[in-house]
């Protein structure tokens, strides 16, 4: 048997709950042995915060690249979230191209936008980059503003079952296979995903906590990428995603002050076991 490799590929916000300091403790309680290739380092996320420092790694993943390359470092899936720009795409593309074994499974969740907003620094040509990144990954996770973004569909806060099917068969026409849409909400009172997979689609709601923040995204992605690379199929990996959010959320509303992140680092051992069962 061989031990998993995976490699997720985001920036390091050095406070702030999300991304690279979000996905290491989260593969590594599911047992995987995770590689990291950041694109860039910022003194915290982009919004939440007053001011952020940004350090583009552009540069830098390439070399590391070209070190995993002339050294046959491979990987047996990917994993990436918030890429900052074009050139890191790029790269993303190349690391893709040269450092995965065969087989490799390709999560992309293109955390770009949230609540009808792109976060700060992102334009048009940017989202037409992460368009064709989408079309060669094996699952996608976009939340309902990112899908919008990227099937060129009017934002909307209320819709119905028809406008989230609708975005998933755009998103499938991109050359998505697999789709889970996050932050579905039909009604007030449940939150959940919508699945694309196989041609079909279909939905998982559950109950709506009276608190999101930034992070929360990148919990579910993590979360959905290990227990994918633990063998369960994409309906149970957004089962248990969606649940340990929940879970995320709930534990997040004792902390009132803590505004910035998901709580989600309590919750650890009981990811072990939602993962062994
Ligand atoms: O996926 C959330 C996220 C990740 N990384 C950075 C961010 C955000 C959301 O604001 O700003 C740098």
């Amino acid at each position: 048997m061989r031990y998993k490799r995976i490699l997720t590929v985001q920036d390091i916000s050095c406070v702030g709950q999300c991304s690279s300091t979000v996905a290491l403790p989260i593969l590594s309680v599911c047992g995987f042995e995770t590689g990291v290739l950041p694109c860039s380092l910022l003194s915290n996320h982009t919004t939440g915060f007053d001011d952020y420092s940004f350090k583009d790694l552009a540069d830098e993943m390439k070399e590391i690249i070209d070190k995993w390359q002339s050294q046959q470092i491979k990987f047996s899936a990917v994993y990436s979230g918030y890429i900052g720009n074009i050139n890191q795409l790029k790269m993303l593309e190349k690391v893709m191209d040269k450092c995965l074994e065969e087989g490799a499974v390709r999560i992309i969740d293109p955390a770009m936008a949230d609540n009808g907003q792109l976060y700060p620094g992102f334009d048009d040509q940017f989202i037409e980059e992460v368009k064709a990144l989408i079309s060669k990954a094996d699952y996608i996770l976009p939340n309902v503003t990112e899908a919008c973004l990227l099937t060129g569909t009017e934002y909307t806060e209320v819709y119905n079952q028809q406008f989230i099917e609708m975005l998933l068969r755009k998103l499938a026409e991109i050359g998505c296979k697999n789709i889970v849409l996050t932050g579905v909400s039909l009604d007030g009172h449940s939150i959940g995903v919508a699945i694309y997979t196989n041609g079909n689609c279909s939905f998982h709601f559950h109950e709506k906590v009276s608190r999101s923040s930034p992070g929360t995204g990148d919990v579910f992605a993590s979360v959905f990428t290990g227990a994918l690379l633990k063998g369960k199929n994409i309906f149970d990996s957004a089962e248990i995603a969606s649940t340990f959010v929940v879970e995320c959320l709930k534990e997040t509303l004792k902390y009132p002050d803590h505004t910035y992140g998901p709580v989600f680092e309590p919750l650890l051992g009981k990811l072990i076991e939602a993962m062994n069962n």
